[in-house]
């Protein structure tokens, strides 16, 4: 089998760890933003779990919600969730709580414990692709395994 990148191939072994039979994909073209992984997939951008970090400014600590790739995340029902205040992580910040660059960053996996949040909206496909961190590699899931491999509380955190 081909050699992964190391950034996919510690997602991979996060997988392993996992041990739910989930497997990184690597693909020629680019998986950066939600639009184009469902493009290089060949999926509905909406089967794109969009990993989105925030940073909790009282407690430092990383959040990372799950939208459906078309969502928006409503911000002050995250933060109602999380009980402080919470801005949209810098890319430095991003880095150093998950161990991997925006465009790549996965659900599962990270450097430090990420508190995670899912939408309830994940649950509308039998099929959704994540990123595996890098701005070429995802994998495929269920919503159900989703909720399994982060540990992530379903709510609803999206702007309608
Ligand atoms: N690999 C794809 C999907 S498989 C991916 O990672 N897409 S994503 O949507 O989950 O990640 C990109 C997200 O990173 C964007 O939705 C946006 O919320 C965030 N982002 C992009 N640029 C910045 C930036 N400069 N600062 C903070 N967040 C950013």
């Amino acid at each position: 089998m081909k050699q992964l990148k190391r950034s996919a191939e510690s997602v991979q072994k996060a997988l392993e760890r996992a041990g739910m039979g989930l497997e990184v994909v690597e693909l020629p073209a680019s998986t950066r933003s939600a639009k184009e992984a469902a493009f290089a997939i060949g999926c509905k951008v909406d089967q794109i779990a969009k990993s989105i970090v925030f940073r909790a400014t009282e407690s430092d600590r990383a959040v990372m919600v799950v939208v459906r790739g078309s969502h928006r995340v409503d911000e002050g029902q995250v933060a109602t969730a999380v009980g402080e205040a919470i801005e949209k992580a810098t890319p430095d910040f991003v880095r150093e709580a998950t161990g991997y660059a925006i465009g790549g960053v996965p659900p599962c996996g990270h450097l430090h414990p990420v508190l995670v949040l899912l939408d309830e909206g994940l649950r509308d496909f039998e099929a959704l692709w994540a990123a595996a961190g890098t701005p070429n590699a995802v994998f495929s899931l269920t919503p159900e395994q989703l909720v399994e491999l982060t540990g992530g509380r379903l709510l609803d955190v999206v702007v309608r």
